[in-house]
């Protein structure tokens, strides 16, 4: 670099250093940091003053990545939507990730967000999140912000109890919102009563985080809707919520709220492990894929698997057992100590808290009502420990603060509604703009809640932002819960439907971030590791272009011979080693997205291109004062010419 370029480069750099600064320089930290020499300003160690709130996008198969208490915005992470921002779907690299036994599944409908645990305490490796309706489970990594798994779930109508986990994240459940014949066939829907099934599946998490179904458990033909892992003396069971008990198969919105309770299913996971170890399992033949990505290699793999072990209830006693609970309950939560396991009856009138150890005796003393295909009933009255009187209506999902008091959401009266553990009393309420789906205390689902903040997922918005078209957004709202009495602090819009959200100290994972991928570890088959291995490779009508990144030059920049038929894989490696500098990639009239390379990585995208003529590339994000600069060309001619192929830079 002469010395003129260099003081053009570095003022260049000031003027853009001091615009980050102006427009993204209030940054979720007390202090904000001078920034280093180049005038970069990097978020400061916080307290647990600061918090991520992790927010499910529903029907956008993303989630969105917040700070508390500002609500503000910082990512989307698109888990199982395709995001042209990031090429997550439009990458060669990505698509393995939405492979499904029904194919290429770019969207799914992503409803709870479950941070990892480590002895029933949120530990910020991992994000789970369930896919509702091609049943799948995803885990996004916390070091990178990205989707790092996608496993279906077999045998699976629809997978809304889902990604709950056990204390250690020994395993993810999920149970099937819809029953269906399983193995799935060709019945008339009226033969629902006798033969559609319910299943319950534990996914085993392996340390490196890898998952696979270890088993599943077939069960009634229910609607299970919800579930929370045990925690403390309850560790070694989990809890699932059932609807639907009457079985109905149509006008569910009549049919399915007749009976005065249904069901939380109370499994016993640790006798299910014994069961499997003693051989107690039926193997399944079915079909569901495990897809993964690969770090070090920038990407994704799919591998299909073909059977499942089943345990069914009738042939393993003491597998599990149901617990009556009014009225087609919705959430199922487990309070911090284990032992009060709240279910919100979101047709009852009354929040009822079940007691772990009373169930225990219960099944101990045999105090059955009946028994519903190999599952005891246990009776009410032996399980119950209270119950919450005028909860609001429409009760759907609680959280808990670790100061023994519980919140939970009511949906129809639109209110968070506080109440205290054992003598189940109202001690305050605080109305929700509007229509509160569920809530979320950071680490309210724990053994350690971190308490201070509840925040309030709303369905509905009204008149509380500006109008946006036929589709208001859907918001979260922040609340004070430090004192007495819950204190409305701040409404943010959020991205999709929020449905469950997490929220984790900043602190455990800012130290955690991954800033760079090494070059030296990019084993990508069609990265580069440095720019003199640049190259165009031509395979019949197959053309791989070796592609390098560096502030400001694409190595090729100008390419030749390329013709009209051909199918194009440009492998775009960014060499750039400094934290937060993705190049960008997009061709004119590529039919698909850009790319958005992070440092050290490879990434690859297919272009036909169909007309000949001259085609412009560039880099898609701001990435220097230079940034305009880093372009280049492609020469594409007819099918029949001989144009040979070239290509370089600055020659
Ligand atoms: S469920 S409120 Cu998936 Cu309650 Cu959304
Ligand atoms: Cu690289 Cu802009």
């Amino acid at each position: 670099m002469n010395r003129r370029y260099l003081k053009a480069f570095l003022v260049a750099s000031a003027v853009v250093a001091a615009f980050v600064v102006l427009h993204y320089g209030c940054q979720e930290s007390k202090d904000l940091a001078a920034g280093d020499e180049a005038g970069r300003v990097y978020v400061a160690p916080g307290t647990y003053d600061e918090f991520y709130l992790f927010t499910s996008g529903g029907f956008s198969g993303q989630i969105g990545v917040y700070g508390l208490p500002s609500g503000r915005m910082f990512r989307v992470i698109p888990v199982f939507s395709q995001d042209p921002e990031k090429a997550w779907g439009y990458s060669e690299e990505s698509k393995p990730m939405f492979m499904t036994s029904h194919g290429f599944v770019p969207w799914d409908d992503a409803h709870h967000p479950k941070l990892s645990q480590t002895d029933g305490v949120a530990d910020g490796r991992w994000i789970f999140i369930n896919g509702n309706n091609t049943p799948r489970v995803a885990r996004v990594d916390l070091t990178t912000f990205k989707t790092a798994e996608i496993i279906e779930i077999p045998n699976s109508g629809g997978n809304h109890g889902s990604p709950f986990l056990t204390e250690n994240t020994e395993y993810v459940v999920a149970s099937t919102r819809f029953s269906i014949p399983i193995p799935n066939k060709d019945v008339s829907i009226d033969s629902y009563k006798e033969n559609f099934k319910g299943t319950i599946s534990f996914v085993k998490v392996a340390k490196d985080g890898a998952m696979d179904v270890a088993f599943q458990i077939l069960v009634p033909g229910f609607n299970y809707d919800l579930a929370h892992g045990g925690k403390g003396p309850s560790h070694g069971w989990a809890f699932f919520t059932s609807y639907n008990t009457e079985q109905a198969n149509t006008l569910l919105e009549v049919n399915a709220s007749q009976n005065d309770k249904d069901f939380i299913a109370a499994v016993n996971w640790k006798k299910a492990e014994e069961y499997v170890a003693q051989g107690k399992f039926k193997t399944f033949n079915t079909s569901y894929f495990r897809n993964y990505f690969d770090e070090k290699k920038h990407m994704g793999f799919s591998e299909e698997k073909k059977t499942v072990k089943v345990l069914i209830p009738e042939e393993c006693p003491g597998l599990i057992y149901y617990l009556p609970t009014p009225k087609s309950p919705h959430g199922v939560d487990v309070d911090p100590t284990g032992e009060y396991i709240a279910a919100g009856g979101k047709l009852a009138s009354v929040i009822v808290v079940h007691s772990y150890s009373k169930m225990m005796k219960a099944i101990e003393n045999k105090e059955f009502e009946t028994t519903i295909d190999g599952i005891p009933v246990l009776k009410y009255e032996s399980v119950i420990a209270g119950e919450v009187n005028n909860p609001g209506l429409g009760p759907l999902h609680t959280e808990f603060d670790g100061n023994g008091y519980g919140y939970t959401s009511s949906f129809i009266s639109s209110e968070i509604v506080k109440w205290k553990i054992g003598t189940w009393e109202v001690v305050d309420r605080i109305p929700a703009y509007y229509s509160i789906g569920h809530l979320c205390v950071p680490g309210g689902d724990t053994k350690k809640p971190w308490g201070k903040y509840v925040i309030a997922l709303n369905k509905i918005t009204k008149d509380r932002y500006l109008p946006t078209g036929p589709e208001l957004t859907q918001s979260a709202q922040l609340i004070d819960i430090s004192g007495d009495k819950m204190k409305l602090l701040l409404d943010f819009p959020t991205i999709g439907e929020p449905h469950y959200a997490q929220a984790i100290p900043a602190d455990i994972l800012m130290k955690n971030s991954k800033k760079i991928y090494p070059i030296e570890e990019n084993s990508h088959p069609y990265g580069i590791k440095a720019e003199k291995n640049a190259r165009v490779v031509r395979e019949g009508n197959v053309v791989h272009v070796y592609m390098s990144q560096i502030r400001t030059h694409f190595a090729p920049d100008n390419i030749e011979g390329i013709k009209v038929g051909d199918v194009v894989y440009f492998h775009v490696t960014n060499l750039e080693q400094d934290w937060d500098i993705p190049h960008g990639f997009a061709v004119k009239g590529m039919q698909n997205s850009e790319l958005l390379i992070m440092p050290g990585a490879t990434e690859t995208i297919v272009w036909t291109p169909q007309k000949e003529g001259i085609y412009p590339f560039y880099c898609t994000d701001f990435c220097s004062a230079l940034h305009q600069e880093m372009s280049g060309y492609i020469r594409v001619s007819s099918r029949g010419s001989d144009v040979a192929i070239t290509y370089g830079t600055g020659k």
